[in-house]
C-alpha cells in the first residue's frame, strides 16, 4: 500500500471531471479572476505552504500509527485540522481564478486539482460534521473486536476455569502458535474451543487474528462464526453515520457542480465515458473469473460437502478464506492443480538462509538500482519501522512520502516469509514512485489517476515471485520440479489473487454509485444483489436491513474510493507485459523476469517520472509505444 495522499488534506487535491461529455473546466466553480501573473504566484506560494502542512501532517500520521497513544493521537488530530483548514483557504483563493481563461496548461491542471474535488463548498458547520462521521467510522471499524469461537464475551465477575476470580485477563501474545499460523498446513489448525491454552479473552481483531482464522480455519462452523461476528460488530453500529456521510457528501459534491458523491469521485479519472470502459474492462474478464468460480466450487465441495454449497449454485462467502472473498489465495491448499508439485513458496528457504527483515530490503533495493533506478536515501534506513515494534503500533504494510523531498519510510511488521518478501519489494516500488517524480509540483506528486500508484507497484513486483527470478536469487531451485506443474501452480495462486479480485473490485464502487445516486433505502439488499451478480458470492446466512454488510469494508466507511484497485489489477499486468518487450522477454509473460533490465528501469522511471503532471491516456500512450490510451485486460488474461 501506499499512505501517501491519505490525510484530510489530501482528500481535498483531486482533479475533478465528470462524465457530461464536457470539457473538465466546466466543473470548476469559476471565478473571475483571469490574472495570469497572479495566478502564478498563487501556485508558487501553495506548492511552498502544502508541502510544509503535508510534511507536518505526515509526521503526526507517522507518529501515530507507530506508536498509539492518546497524545499521539491528539497531535494527528490537531494536525489534521489546521490541514482541513489550510484546505479550505486554499480552495477559495483557487476558486476565485477563471481557470478557462489562464494560457499555461500545468498551471490550469493544478488549479483544477485544487477546486474540483474539493467539499469545501460546504458550510464550516457541515464540512466539519462529514470530517468527524468519517473519523468516527474509522474508530467504531478500528476498535471492532470478537470472542474466540465457543467462548462467551468476556465477564470478569464468572470465574475463568483454574484461575482466582479476581484475575485480569491477560492479552494474548501474538507470538502464541496459534497466531502462527502461516506456514503450518492446515490440517494442524486447532479451532479454539478445542485449545486449552486460549484464554477466556474476547479481544480478536480483523488484523491479524480473525483475518488469519478466515484464511486457515477449514471448519466451517467456525468460519461462520467469524465471518458474522465480525459484521454484528461493525455494520448495525455504522449504518446511521453512513446514511448521515451519503447525505453530506451528495450536498457537497451539488455545490461542486456535480450531480452527486459518485460523479465526484469519478471525476478523478478525467475520462468521460470511465462507467462505461470499465464495464467494458469487466465484461472481458468475467468469463475468465467464470471458469474460476467452476473449477474452485468443485474443490470446496470435494471439501465441505453438498450441504454446505451446491454444484450449480454461487459461492458461500464464508469459505474463501478473506473476509470479503475478495482474494482467495489462502484456500490454495484445497485447489491446488498438482499438489505434489510445490506452490513457489520459498518462506523456508528463506529461513535456511538466514535472511532477516534487513536483508530482504536490501534485497529489494538492489532490484531496483540494478534496473537502474534509484537507490534509497540515508532517512529511510535511519527512520523506517521494518518489524514489529514493541509498543501498540499499527502493523499493515505502507509507504510513506513526507512531502520534504529528503524523507520516505516504509512501516511493515516484516516477517521472514515469501508473502512479505513480495511485500517488501511492493512498498519499495511505491518509494520509488515517490523518488522519481519528487521534483515535481506537490500537486502532481501523486499518479497519473487514482490506479497507478498500485498499479505501477504491483507490476515491478510481478516479476519477483515467478519462478526465473527466485531462481536467480537462488531461491528455489528448478532442477527438482517438473516445472509445467510449477508453473501451472503458480498460475492458479496469481488466478486466486488477481482473477478473483476483479469482480469484487468492480462491485464496492457498483455499489456506492448506486447508493449515491439513488440513496439509501435498501442498502444492504443491493449489496447482496451485486456480490451475487458480479461475485457469483452468496451469504451464509439471512441478511436484512438492520445489518449494513458493506460497513465490514473499511474502505467503505473511510470515504476511500476502491475503483482504483480493479482498474491497477487490470493495469498492472498490461505495464508488466510492456516492462517485459522492454526488457527483450519473449517466451510466456508469467516467467518474464525484469532482473538488472536497464531497458524495463528506464520505461518504469520514465512512466514514474511524469506524476500527476500528464493525464493517464497520455502515459499509456508513452506505454505502448503509441498504440493505444486505453486500458486493457488482455495481458491480465494472457
Ligand atoms: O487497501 C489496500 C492496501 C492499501 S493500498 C492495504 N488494498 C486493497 C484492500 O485491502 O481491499 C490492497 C489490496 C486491495
Ligand atoms: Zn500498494
Amino acid at each position: 500500500m501506499y499512505d501517501g495522499k491519505s490525510s484530510a488534506l489530501w482528500h481535498l487535491v483531486l482533479i475533478a471531471f465528470c462524465t457530461r461529455h464536457a470539457s473538465a473546466d466546466d466543473y470548476v466553480s469559476m471565478g473571475s479572476n483571469t490574472n495570469a501573473a497572479e495566478a502564478m504566484q498563487f501556485l508558487r506560494e501553495y506548492d511552498r505552504e502544502a508541502s510544509g502542512m503535508c510534511y507536518r501532517v505526515t509526521t503526526a500520521q507517522w507518529k501515530f500509527v507507530t506508536n498509539i497513544t492518546e497524545q499521539n493521537r491528539r497531535r494527528m488530530n490537531e494536525e489534521l485540522a489546521l490541514s482541513s483548514k489550510f484546505e479550505r483557504l486554499s480552495w477559495r483563493k483557487a476558486a476565485a481564478f477563471d481557470i478557462t481563461r489562464l494560457s499555461d496548461p500545468q498551471a490550469r491542471r493544478q488549479l483544477r486539482k485544487i477546486v474540483q474535488a474539493s467539499r469545501a463548498s460546504l458550510s464550516d458547520d457541515k464540512f466539519n460534521e462529514l470530517q468527524k462521521l468519517i473519523t468516527e467510522m474509522k474508530e467504531i471499524y478500528n476498535s471492532a473486536k470478537i470472542c474466540p469461537f465457543g467462548q462467551k464475551p468476556y465477564d470478569p465477575h464468572v470465574p475463568k476455569v483454574g484461575s482466582p476470580a479476581t484475575a485480569p485477563p491477560e492479552p494474548f501474545p501474538l507470538t502464541h502458535p496459534h497466531y502462527q499460523l502461516n506456514n503450518h498446513p492446515y490440517q494442524h489448525y486447532q479451532p479454539y474451543q478445542d485449545n486449552p491454552e486460549f484464554p477466556n479473552y474476547c479481544d480478536m481483531q480483523l488484523d491479524p487474528e480473525i483475518s488469519r482464522i478466515l484464511a486457515h480455519s477449514r471448519i466451517e462452523s467456525e468460519l461462520l462464526y467469524v465471518w458474522k461476528s465480525f459484521r454484528d460488530q461493525t455494520g448495525p453500529k455504522l449504518r446511521d453515520k453512513f446514511i448521515r456521510y451519503v447525505e453530506l457528501a451528495n450536498e457537497a459534491a451539488v455545490l461542486a457542480g456535480f450531480r452527486n458523491a459518485g460523479e465526484q469521485m469519478r471525476a478523478a479519472y478525467e475520462e468521460p465515458s470511465l462507467r462505461e470502459s470499465v464495464e467494458e474492462v469487466y465484461n472481458q474478464v468475467a468469463p475468465l473469473y467464470k471458469q474460476l468460480l467452476t473449477y474452485v466450487r468443485r474443490r470446496l465441495l470435494q471439501r465441505y460437502g453438498n450441504h454446505t454449497l451446491r454444484p450449480d449454485g454461487p459461492l458461500p462467502a464464508h469459505l474463501l478464506g478473506n473476509m470479503w472473498a475478495q482474494n482467495w489465495k489462502s484456500i490454495m491448499d484445497l485447489v491446488m492443480p498438482f499438489p505434489t508439485s510445490p506452490a513457489l513458496d520459498v518462506t523456508s528457504e528463506l529461513l535456511r538462509q538466514g535472511y532477516t527483515p534487513l536483508r530482504m530490503f536490501q534485497l529489494g533495493e538492489e532490484f531496483f538500482t540494478k534496473m537502474g533506478m534509484k537507490p534509497l536515501p540515508p532517512e529511510f534506513w535511519r527512520s523506517s519501522v521494518l518489524t514489529r515494534p514493541r509498543r501498540p503500533a499499527q502493523c499493515s504494510a505502507s509507504a510513506w512520502d513526507f512531502c520534504n523531498r529528503i524523507d520516505y519510510r516504509i512501516k511493515q511488521c516484516t516477517e521472514v516469509t515469501t508473502q512479505d518478501l513480495v511485500s517488501t519489494h511492493h512498498e519499495l516500488a511505491h518509494i520509488q514512485y515517490y523518488l522519481q517524480y519528487a521534483d515535481q509540483p506537490q500537486l502532481f506528486r501523486d499518479g497519473a489517476n487514482p490506479a497507478f500508484h498500485e498499479a505501477l507497484a504491483n507490476a515491478a513486483t510481478l516479476s519477483v515471485y515467478n519462478m526465473p527470478h527466485l531462481y536467480r536469487l537462488g531461491l528455489y531451485n528448478n532442477k527438482s520440479h517438473d516445472s509445467y506443474e510449477v508453473g501451472m501452480n503458480f498460475l492458479m495462486t496469481m488466478a486466486l489473487e488477481k482473477v478473483a479480485y476483479l469482480p469484487f473490485a468492480f462491485m464496492v464502487d457498483q455499489w456506492r454509485w448506486s447508493v449515491f445516486e439513488e440513496g439509501v433505502e435498501n442498502m444492504n439488499e443491493r449489496w447482496w444483489q451485486m456480490k451475487l451478480r458480479y461475485q457469483g458470492v452468496v451469504p451464509p446466512l439471512k441478511r436484512t436491513e438492520e445489518d449494513f454488510d458493506p460497513g465490514a469494508k473499511y474502505h467503505i466507511i473511510s470515504d476511500q474510493e476502491y475503483l482504483k484497485f480493479f482498474l491497477a489489477t487490470v493495469l498492472e499486468f498490461q505495464v508488466f507485459e510492456q516492462l517485459c518487450v522492454a526488457a527483450g522477454h519473449a517466451e510466456h509473460l508469467h516467467l518474464c523476469d525484469l532482473h538488472r533490465s536497464r531497458e524495463a528501469g528506464r520505461l518504469l522511471g520514465e512512466l514514474m517520472q511524469a506524476g500527476a503532471s500528464k493525464p493517464a491516456g497520455e502515459l499509456l500512450r508513452t506505454l505502448t509505444r503509441g498504440r493505444t490510451d486505453k486500458i486493457s485486460p488482455e495481458a491480465l488474461v494472457k
